[in-house]
Formats: C-alpha cells, sequence, structure tokens
C-alpha cells in the first residue's frame, strides 16, 4: 500500500497489498516498515505536518490545501473541452463549462477533507448537482454506478447511483470564490462533499453511467470505496474483495 501523499511512489513499491492489508488485519502498523517508498497503510491515517493543523486554518479565506496529482504535474484542458455524460443514459450530453454554467446552480460552504488528515473548513464551492445531470441524461433501467474519468489519463472514481443523487454531491465549476484552478483540477471537479477528498476526482472528463460498481484509482489500492467522513475510515474493510 501507497501513501497517498506520495502518489509518485506508487508503482515502486515491492510490498503487494494483499501482504500490507494482511499485515493491517494482525494490527501492525506502518513502523515496521523502514523505507518510505512501502509505509504501511495505517500510515495514511496519520496528520500530516503540512495540514491545517495550524494558526493558519484561523485565517479567514486561507487555503491550506495539499495539491495533489498522480501523474507528473498537472494536466491541462484541451481548448475544446467538453464533459461527457455516456453509458446507460437515454441521452448522452457533451457540456462545455457555459452549460454547465447556464444550468441551474447549487453553492455550497463545507469542508474538504483528505484520508491522510489533513482538512480545510468552509470551502466555497459553486456546481450543478450531479443528480441533476444525470436527470438531463436520462438514466436506463438496470443502471446502478458511474464511473469517473480525468483528463489526467489516469485517475478514476466511482459512486452509486443513490450516492450520486444527493443534494452535496456537485460537478463543481467554482471553487475558493473563483473558477476551479488548473491545480485544484479545473475547470470542471467532482465534489462529493459527505465523502474523502479522493473522492472529489480532478479533471473531469467523463461520467459513464454503468451497472455495476468498479473500484477508482486509490480504491484498487485499498481505499473504502464507499468513503463516508466519519463512517468510514478511509480503507477497505475486506481486503480480499
Ligand atoms: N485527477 C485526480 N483527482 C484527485 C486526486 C488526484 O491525484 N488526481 N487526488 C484526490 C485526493 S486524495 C484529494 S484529497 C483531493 C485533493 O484535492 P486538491 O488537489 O484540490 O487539494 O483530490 C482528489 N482528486
Ligand atoms: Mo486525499
Amino acid at each position: 500500500m501507497e501513501r497517498m501523499a506520495e502518489p509518485e511512489s506508487r508503482k515502486a513499491t515491492p510490498v503487494g497489498r494483499r501482504v500490507v492489508l494482511g499485515m493491517l488485519g494482525l494490527g501492525v502498523a506502518g513502523v515496521i516498515f523502514g523505507d518510505p517508498v512501502s509505509r504501511g497503510i495505517g500510515d495514511i491515517l496519520q496528520p500530516l505536518t503540512s495540514g491545517d493543523s495550524g494558526l493558519a486554518s484561523l485565517v479567514p479565506g486561507a487555503d491550506n490545501f495539499q495539491i495533489y496529482t498522480v501523474v507528473s504535474g498537472y494536466p491541462t484542458a484541451p481548448p475544446d473541452y467538453r464533459l461527457t455524460v455516456d453509458g446507460m443514459v437515454e441521452h448522452p450530453l457533451s457540456l462545455t463549462v457555459a452549460d454547465l454554467e447556464a444550468m441551474p446552480a447549487t453553492k455550497l460552504v463545507k469542508p474538504f477533507q483528505c484520508v491522510t488528515g489533513w482538512r480545510v473548513p468552509d470551502v466555497h464551492w459553486t456546481g450543478v448537482r450531479l443528480g441533476h445531470l444525470l436527470d438531463e441524461a436520462g438514466v436506463t433501467n438496470g443502471a446502478t454506478a458511474l464511473h469517473f474519468k480525468s483528463f489526467d489519463g489516469t485517475y478514476t472514481e466511482s459512486l452509486t447511483l443513490d450516492q450520486a443523487g444527493l443534494s452535496d454531491v456537485i460537478v463543481a465549476y467554482q471553487m475558493l470564490g473563483g473558477p476551479v484552478t488548473r491545480e485544484h483540477g479545473g475547470p470542471v471537479r467532482l465534489y462529493v462533499a459527505p465523502m474523502y477528498g479522493y473522492k472529489s476526482i480532478k479533471w473531469l472528463s467523463t461520467i459513464s453511467v454503468v451497472n455495476q460498481v468498479e473500484p477508482g484509482y486509490w480504491e484498487d489500492d485499498g481505499y473504502a470505496v464507499d468513503a463516508w467522513i466519519g463512517r468510514s475510515n478511509g480503507l477497505s474493510g475486506d481486503p480480499v474483495s
């Protein structure tokens, strides 16, 4: 299991997912791993020293986000960027940012919390409810889940249709008082308020309606698919599934 904070080491670890999760089951913590490339999964539950634990978090408007990417650098949106909604729908959608801005807007002021421990309070978000997009597309019978892709070419995520319908799950085009910046996943990212930050896929390109949940990028590595803040510790309960 690799550490979310050091995604560049993801492919380098010699410790397999099953082995690490097996150790976790025995209560063995990350301290047994000597090298930082192969820390144990428990390691991710420790707050990062650069998180919002200090005075900076009390400053209004302070942005204590850590910027994450699993590819080298931040991808740039193509000039003809479109958000696609496809799969098990009656009307596939191909939406510009202007199309999204013309839809009913949802504004939220809510915290953003990474499973590794850092948290940013009172983040201002504007976007379109994911449920609204699905209504527009017309989900067909038998569909149960969503598969999300990023134009970084690597990151993926998932939600069930029930989760996607929650009122605080949005496709966001504004964040922190302006357009979602490139580093934060612009022009469009997902914001799943009730779940840990890894569900909020950046550089969102495609939403596919499907008939089963396909675990996302970090979920393939042992993080919980149902990543409810507080109800989940962010880790999968069943290491062999
Ligand atoms: N495409 C993409 N989306 C992503 C990630 C990523 O590395 N790539 N990291 C996730 C994680 S673990 C968190 S906590 C948040 C971080 O958002 P930020 O980079 O805007 O702070 O983005 C999530 N979405
Ligand atoms: Mo995260």
